[in-house]
């Protein structure tokens, strides 16, 4: 891939309401759009997930940069690259800063599909034309706001709903839910703020008919996550956990989860995204796309990775109009009756709204190859 030069854009967007974890709140998301330009003028985009502080995981804005910068782009200026899974290859020798790596694949990505002339979702081995998508929900002021939330996503036609739990707001909330939505299909997720003590505690939220519990233990657990499963018949299932392939073979080894969410980002791209996948096929583990609050690059990349058999569940892959009052793709990622149709147009399948890209970038920076 001859590439000529690379563009990292800096961008700040304001959510449009702000999203509430068990480790923070959000309100404003700052990320990179990695722009990655060949001799024949095609381009290919990528997006940075790393939030603006190191809360659900040690990676932030300006450690991308820093890892970008000093590390990573200079490697891809040394190297001659005829496929992007060569980039996860040459990444390789850096240590984690998976979210850095993948904001620069996942262009390299972009880029190698729409030289190709395939979907970025062809391009990685991808066959459904049509996603299935669920929503996750932040932690709300009182179980009243929760519910009437629920009420509108599923109206809306959201396959799934994501409860953000932690101590305090967890078994009496679900049960109130439950009780309102004895059929929707209902998931929490931690954001690991639970431990092994509270193994008596996170029990009891087996008799609610919830899909899976998504990391109820610490951010780099896989041990005591197994001995939790053992005890649950409610499926586990690892975030933050699982940051490659081997992760992933450990937490099967160990028994530490029965369903894995696949973050683009957290597993340093697209190529290692998919090795993760093909295991998981192979063992029968049932894997879903999670969400970082991304725009549209990023959710555009979701959709893609989505496409893949293995993804049999919802994932968090919700329509741009979820977090932002204006995307930076045209069109936007639309969600009707709780699907997304893949786009067929080359690469990413959406194009960058140039006016709207403009209006969100804080800076720009060139680097010639
Ligand atoms: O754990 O999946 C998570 C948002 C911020 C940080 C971590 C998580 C989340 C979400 C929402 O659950 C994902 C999304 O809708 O993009
Ligand atoms: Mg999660």
């Amino acid at each position: 891939i001859p590439i000529k030069q690379l563009k990292l854009h800096k961008l700040n967007m304001r959510l449009k309401d702000p999203f509430t974890t068990s480790f923070g709140t959000f309100q404003d998301k700052e990320f990179f759009i990695t722009e990655l330009i060949d001799d024949d003028g095609n381009r290919g985009y990528g997006e940075s997930v790393a939030f603006s502080s190191p809360w659900y995981s040690e990676e932030t804005v300006k450690t991308n940069l820093h890892v970008m910068e000093d590390f990573l782009i200079p490697i891809l200026k040394e190297n001659q690259i005829s496929h992007p899974d060569q980039v996860s290859d040459l990444f390789h020798p850096i240590k984690r800063n998976n979210m850095a790596k993948s904001a620069l694949e996942g262009a390299a990505w972009d880029l190698y599909a729409k030289r190709e002339k395939l979907t970025l979702a062809a391009a990685l081995g991808g066959e459904r034309k049509q996603i299935d998508v669920g929503i996750s929900i932040g932690i709300q002021p009182t179980v009243d706001d929760l519910i009437q939330t629920i009420q509108h996503f599923v109206d809306a036609g959201y396959k799934r709903i994501k409860i953000k739990i932690k101590p305090g707001w967890d078994v009496e909330v679900l049960r109130e839910v439950r009780k309102h939505f004895p059929d929707t299909p209902i998931m929490a997720d931690a954001n690991s703020a639970y431990t092994i003590d509270d193994i008596e505690h996170l029990q009891q939220l087996d008799d609610l008919n919830l899909m899976m519990i998504e990391q109820p233990l610490e951010h780099d657990d896989i041990v005591d996550h197994a001995k939790l499963q053992a005890v649950m018949k409610t499926p586990i299932c690892l975030d933050e956990s699982i940051h490659s392939l081997e992760d992933t073979r450990k937490a099967y080894e160990l028994g530490s989860c029965k369903i894995i969410n696949i973050k683009i980002g957290r597993v340093g791209g697209l190529t290692e995204a998919k090795r993760i996948h093909d295991f998981c096929m192979d063992k029968g583990i049932d894997v879903w796309c999670g969400g970082m609050l991304e725009a549209g690059v990023g959710r555009a990349h979701n959709v893609a990775l989505t496409t893949l058999a293995q993804f049999v569940l919802p994932g968090d892959t919700a329509g741009s109009s979820r977090y932002w009052e204006r995307d930076i793709i045209k069109p936007e990622v639309v969600v009707e009756n709780g699907l997304i149709n893949v786009p067929d147009q080359p690469g990413i399948g959406y194009d960058i709204d140039e006016e709207a890209m403009e209006e969100f970038t804080e800076w720009t920076r060139v680097y010639h190859f």
